[in-house]
């Protein structure tokens, strides 16, 4: 087959994929555990990270990312906001498992099962961090540490935290005002043990062959129109997301049955967030699609879906689509950090401490999606900020898709270095209106150069 041939039918094979998927929302990395939190109007979604090489096919987890939307569809890297070397109390280097946040009184809470070191907790004064260790040990003080994983928390309306967390049973601790430590009057020690009942949570064969319950693990605890909901990954492996339901956030849970089935493309675990956002619900999974069914190496989706009337959860379908409707535009007359992504192909993220986060890996033929950039009545010049050890490479911005109509070509320049940043700028044809764009790097051989963020003008 000639060369034009076989490139021409790769080019077709990644047309779906390039065109048409919103999920997974992040291509970067590989991203399972997905705990969203909605604060001033952003959505945070905090992530356990599968590494791209497994050790010793297992889980290989070492730290915990955060990614950040206003408009469900741009998706902006916040990097590792938090590692196992936050924990001077343990020497675990795997097991860096999933992760939630919350605030409170103006400070961040961040929530962490160590596998086989049980529950720990992080504070930050900022959603993004850094976030530091507040007590210097474990904060579930438990005999079964190695049961301890997968904490959801959420506080009611009468200020009282609640911390679950489990597999295969469920536990639960109120959280004091200065969530990191808890009420120790209840249960054993503070900690309470839920009854896993046929009616709380449906029944199955438990793994001892008795009569046990579909919970596994993954809990997602949440109030919303004065019921509270426990989702959680069901009768694992290969899991599949179920829930129960409360009228008090103890329990006693009620069993409401299956939302989101096992399906090709999910993994052999599956584990949910769901939230409220801009009048919509969403839903957050992780999938396998990514990684072509590799399942140690997950990928976060979401899907929008709509409660029935009754509050009851519809079946929710995974889809590679992901979310159809922004529900904002970008500004493209302020920065936009190019790590608020879309849609990306061939790309790395990586940071450090005066840049930040930026794109990096590029070589040539990759390129990043952004949705719904509002050019209002126009824009006639184009700036990135770049750095790069060598001459010759471009950035073509196109219209809505890799082939769309060509706006302008922003030449980079040899910078010095790659950490050597410069604001590099071309004439763009006028462009009016809210419209997807495409960055698409070209150049020769290798890592082309590093880009931070992009504006018009
Ligand atoms: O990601 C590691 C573990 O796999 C999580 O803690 C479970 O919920 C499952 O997703």
């Amino acid at each position: 087959m000639n060369i034009r041939i076989t490139k021409l039918l790769i080019s077709i094979s990644l047309l779906p994929l390039a065109c048409f998927s919103q999920n997974p929302i992040v291509q970067t990395y590989y991203t399972a555990d997905p705990a969203p939190m909605v604060h001033n109007g952003t959505v945070y979604v905090y992530t356990s990270h599968d590494e791209d090489e497994t050790v010793k096919n297992f889980f290989t987890m070492y730290d915990w990312r955060c990614y950040s939307t206003t408009d469900m569809v741009n998706w902006t890297d916040h990097g590792a906001i938090a590692s196992l070397k936050n924990f001077g109390w343990m020497d675990k280097t795997n097991g860096a498992w999933a992760p939630q946040c919350i605030g409170r009184n103006g400070k961040f809470y961040l929530y962490v099962p160590i596998h086989g070191e049980g529950i720990a907790v992080l504070v930050s004064d900022s959603p993004t961090g850094p976030f530091s260790d507040p007590i210097g040990k474990r904060l579930i003080d438990s005999d079964h540490v190695w049961q301890d994983i997968d904490p959801t928390v959420a506080i009611d309306d009468n200020g009282q935290a609640w911390l679950y967390w489990g597999n295969p049973k469920l536990w639960y601790v109120k959280l004091n005002e200065d969530m990191v430590s808890y009420d120790r009057s209840v249960g054993e020690n503070g900690i309470v043990s839920i009854d896993m009942t046929a009616e709380a949570f449906g029944s199955k064969e438990g793994r001892d062959g008795k009569p046990g319950t579909t919970y596994t693990e993954g809990p997602w605890f949440y109030k919303r129109n004065n019921l509270y909901y426990m989702v959680y990954a069901a009768e694992g492996i290969p899991e599949y997301i179920a829930y129960s339901t409360a009228t008090s956030p103890g329990g006693p849970w009620t069993y409401k049955g299956n939302i989101m089935q096992r399906a090709p493309q999910l993994a052999f675990t599956n584990h949910a967030g769901i939230i409220d956002f801009k009048g919509n619900s969403y839903i957050f999974y992780h999938d396998q699609d990514l990684s072509k069914g590799q399942g140690f190496k997950r990928s976060v989706s979401v899907e929008q879906f709509k409660y029935n009337a009754d509050g009851s959860i519809p079946l929710i379908i995974p889809t590679r689509e992901g979310v159809k409707q922004s529900v904002g535009n970008l500004n493209p007359y302020q920065k936009v950090e190019a790590e608020a992504i879309a849609w990306s192909e061939g790309l790395k993220t990586a940071s450090d401490s005066k840049t930040g986060v930026y794109v990096t890996k590029i070589d040539n033929g990759d390129y990043i999606k952004v949705r719904s950039v509002d050019f209002g009545k126009g824009a006639k010049k184009f700036e990135a900020s770049v750095a790069s050890a060598s001459a010759g490479s471009q950035i073509e911005i196109r219209l809505g898709s890799i082939d769309g109509e060509l706006l302008g070509v922003c030449e980079v320049k040899n910078t010095g270095g790659l950490q050597n940043w410069e604001m590099q700028s071309c004439k763009v044809k006028k462009i009016k209106g809210v419209h997807d764009l495409c960055f698409v790097f070209k150049g020769g051989g290798g890592q082309l150069f590093n880009f931070d963020w992009w504006q018009f003008k």
